[in-house]
């Protein structure tokens, strides 16, 4: 039995979501909400963690350790890195990085912690059947690299860094930490982002303008996501 847990960090990148659901469950744990509700053979636990890696490692960790999801959907806006990305588009990430870890110092690469990895993937299934139902639907999907940090990236001096550092796509500031959690309690997890801005001097007000739009987007291909995974009742499935 799929229990899905589905997160983002800002309201308005779940809100679409849980506008789409009624007979909606709310329980209140570690200073935040969970949506709790059933579709079809799915039971679903929605939640925004609140901006920033940490938040986000904890949202990550109570839907899995309390809550007992064993599949996790992360969705919401990021920053382009990549010029052939667009505001708009669509993503989902193949990798994800930290890019404010900075133990250079010691000899250590960017973006790496002894014991750790600079990469954590995402799930291959989940991936491939993101890209089937993007074929599926006609909708333009991309392959990501995505690098995470506790900033809002709002200059080129440091979208370049993190462009040349690690050769990310986009950029946000929660992936990588639930990438980790994930990874570390072996949660087949996936994210998915839509661009909102391109990191650049605009990014703040592009992000304003764009930020109700592309959560959208994304939101709207978790809801296919949710249509097929209702038929699983294992992530195995096919
Ligand atoms: C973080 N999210 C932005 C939160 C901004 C304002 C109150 C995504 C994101 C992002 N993160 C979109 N564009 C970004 C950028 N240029 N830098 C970092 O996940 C909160």
């Amino acid at each position: 039995m799929l229990k899905l847990a589905i997160m983002g960090a800002m309201r308005e990148e779940i809100e679409p979501i849980l506008k789409h659901f009624s007979d909606i469950k709310v329980n209140e744990y570690a200073n935040n909400k969970y949506y709790e509700f059933k579709y079809d053979n799915l039971e679903i636990i929605l939640a925004y963690s609140k901006i920033g890696k940490v938040n986000a490692s904890l949202t990550a960790s109570v839907l899995i350790e309390k809550f007992k999801c064993n599949v996790l959907l992360f969705t919401g806006v990021a920053g382009a890195i990549n010029p052939d990305l667009k505001i708009g588009d669509l993503l989902i990430a193949n990798k994800l990085c930290q890019h404010d870890i900075d133990i250079t110092a010691f000899g250590h690469p960017y973006g790496y912690i002894p014991e750790g990895k600079v990469f954590i993937e995402t799930s291959k299934i989940l991936r491939d059947l993101a890209f089937h139902i993007a074929s599926e639907n006609n909708i333009k999907l991309s392959l990501a690299s995505i690098a995470t940090g506790d900033q809002f990236i709002n200059s080129n001096t440091q979208k370049d860094f993190i462009k040349n550092t690690f050769r990310a796509d986009a950029l946000e500031m929660e992936g990588a930490s639930v990438a980790l959690v994930c990874d570390a309690l072996d949660v087949p997890f996936l994210v998915l982002r839509s661009i909102s801005d391109t990191a650049n001097m605009d990014a703040g007000f592009d992000f304003d303008e764009f930020l109700k739009s592309s959560s959208k987007t994304s939101a709207n291909f978790i809801l296919h996501m949710i249509d097929k995974l209702k038929n699983f009742t294992s992530i195995e499935d096919k």
